[in-house]
């Protein structure tokens, strides 16, 4: 998501991969960048080491005047702005995470399958009150202004594309569409889309070991 912020922003980076399966982001060079130990995490030109996608992705638009990502505080759409961007960090992405990690969540294997639904019923009750939201004011989050709210929720959703469970919410596919269309994202995301499709129908997820 940092990268499509970065490409949406016209920003220099330098990439540096960090591989999950294989641990990288709980090895001691990574744990001083992050002590969390997860990615994405980022080092400013000055040096400092930010991790948080959602607060990266904010000081990526701010200190790079990026307004058409990120309405200004003295503007009129910042408080929706705000609201839309912590729902999909507190509500949404802790139910994604619990579908992709189901067997942090259960003692036992037989319960993942039921993890997992749970966890995508949630996902849907949340896309529910979003889709309604959207559908009332869109097609954006802030009416006909795109905006990091946008692109963070067909992030998460692009990983649930290929269930073919979005069909009710048509305005959460509309918006996600805008989004997608978005010449520096498109690419962006097909190359996601169609990574979940590959490795979700896989007979196990390569990140169900971590
Ligand atoms: N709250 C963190 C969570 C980041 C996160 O969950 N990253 C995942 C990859 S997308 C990760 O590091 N997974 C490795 C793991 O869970 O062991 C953020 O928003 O940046």
């Amino acid at each position: 998501m940092v990268e499509m912020v970065l490409a949406e922003g016209n920003i220099d980076y330098q990439l540096r991969e960090i591989d999950i399966l294989k641990n990288e982001h709980r090895s001691t060079e990574f744990l001083k960048i992050n002590p969390f130990g997860w990615v994405p995490a980022l080092i400013t030109a000055e040096g400092v080491a930010l991790y948080e996608t959602h607060a990266i992705n904010l000081y990526l638009s701010e200190r790079h005047q990026l307004v058409h990502l990120a309405p200004r505080a003295d503007e009129t759409e910042r408080g929706l702005f705000l609201s839309g961007l912590f729902t999909i960090c507190d509500d949404l992405e802790p139910v994604m995470k619990r579908y992709y990690y189901p067997h942090r969540f259960s003692l036992n294997d037989a319960d993942i399958p039921r993890v997992k639904q749970i966890a995508l019923n949630d996902a849907l009750d949340c896309l529910k009150v979003i889709d309604g939201r959207l559908s009332e004011n869109g097609p954006y989050h802030l009416g006909d202004r795109f905006s990091l709210v946008d692109l963070s929720l067909s992030y998460w959703v692009a990983l649930i594309y290929y269930l073919d469970v979005l069909k009710p919410f048509a305005a959460i596919r509309q918006c996600m569409n805008l989004v997608m269309s978005r010449p520096k994202l498109q690419p962006m995301f097909e190359y996601q889309i169609e990574w979940n499709k590959e490795s979700l129908q896989s007979a196990k997820a390569p990140w169900s070991m971590l």
